[in-house]
């Protein structure tokens, strides 16, 4: 009961990320395997879904610069519109920059800073508002 009442708390703990007209919503929750998260990316752009979007979700360490190597991987539509899944392998917690790259239908770039824990992914506030690039 408790463990599913978190994880809608960390379904809808995301945050609006603009970029060229480009809106990004990431939610990640943890798997039973340690340091891997199911990631869900929400897409909006003029108020609409993104569809067949092209994304590949890459992730790094801004405090600790050449010290990992994730692979970025490719998302996959979800069953909404505008919604698309990837799955992360980080190599430890704590504060992670997700780079959104989008190929299509525009190209674009989002990075959105996310605090892994046990839990899932805290977006990293700064005057009250979520840190991106
Ligand atoms: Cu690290």
């Amino acid at each position: 009961m408790l463990k599913s009442a978190l994880s809608l708390v960390l379904i809808f703990s995301v945050f609006p990320a603009w970029a060229q007209g480009v809106q990004a919503k990431v939610s990640c929750q943890p798997t039973p395997t340690d340091f891997i998260y199911d990631c869900t990316i929400q897409l909006v752009r003029n108020g609409q879904p993104v569809e067949g979007a092209k994304i590949t979700l890459g992730a790094d360490m801004p405090s600790m610069p050449m010290a990992h190597n994730v692979r970025p991987v490719q998302a996959r539509p979800g069953k909404q519109a505008g919604e698309y899944h990837a799955r992360l392998d980080l190599e430890m917690r704590g504060v992670w920059a997700l780079k959104l790259r989008l190929a299509a239908p525009v190209q674009d770039q989002l990075i959105l800073h996310y605090d892994f824990d046990e839990k899932g992914a805290q977006p990293v506030m700064r005057s009250g508002r979520p840190l991106r690039k």
